[in-house]
């Protein structure tokens, strides 16, 4: 059986969420953060080399970055179910929103954690390079939703998996507002009545609401 190793308010609450949504069993371990500096506990940084989350362990196996821990699960024990195939004509919208999560938005976004945790009010050439791509994701992202009830189109997928991460629990290290994205709002509303999701949450972080206002 598949351990998921999900660290409190991280990444790994995707790892958490797709077993809720494809009913694969796992078991939780779960880690609290450092109260200090908020990074990952000794325990959880001798998971892997990397020491960051998520990581999945399975019998001799320990996988980490949340898009193959997502591509194994679902290849391995999902059946393919909530991934998109090539014979799909929305194959490649569900590459782009699964690939466009961790490779564009979340590394735009490190600006504003970034500024937030120093408390930074002067504005840095770098730090408003990244402020600048971070607009530009969130209005694709808007104007996407606006369109689509889903990342992939019409259906849930682990697009979404990827995707939800950066519009609500990212929200606890950046200064990010979303009242004026109402497509994103709705979807976030949508999400949150998935009773999966419902039950990741409060199994992996039983401490915290979720962020989907
Ligand atoms: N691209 C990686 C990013 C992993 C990452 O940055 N994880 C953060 C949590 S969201 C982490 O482990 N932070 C704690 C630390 O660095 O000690 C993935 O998605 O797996």
């Amino acid at each position: 059986m598949i351990t998921v190793h999900h660290l409190g308010v991280s990444q790994s609450e995707r790892v958490v969420w797709l077993c809720e949504e494809l009913a694969v069993p796992y078991t939780l371990r779960r880690y609290d953060r450092d109260p200090t500096t908020r990074l990952a506990p000794a325990d959880y940084r001798e998971l892997n080399p990397m020491g960051i989350a998520p990581v999945i362990t399975d019998g001799d196996l320990v996988l980490g970055e949340s898009g193959a821990i997502l591509e194994y699960v679902i290849a391995k024990y999902g059946n393919g179910r909530l991934a998109v195939g090539p014979d799909k004509p929305n194959f490649a919208d569900y590459l782009f929103w699964f690939h466009f999560a961790n490779g564009t938005m979340m590394p735009s976004e490190m600006g504003d954690v970034i500024s937030t945790m120093l408390g930074l009010k002067e504005v840095y050439p770098i730090l408003a390079m990244l402020k600048d791509r971070s607009e530009r994701a969130f209005a694709l992202v808007e104007s996407r939703l606006g369109d689509v009830p889903f990342f992939a189109g019409t259906e849930f997928s682990a697009a979404d998996i990827m995707m939800l991460f950066p519009l609500s629990t990212m929200r606890a290290f950046t200064r990010r507002d979303l009242s004026r994205l109402p497509h994103v709002g709705a979807y976030l509303q949508r999400i949150g009545e998935r009773p999966a999701y419902r039950r990741a949450m409060a199994k992996g972080d039983p401490g915290m609401s979720p962020m989907l206002a």
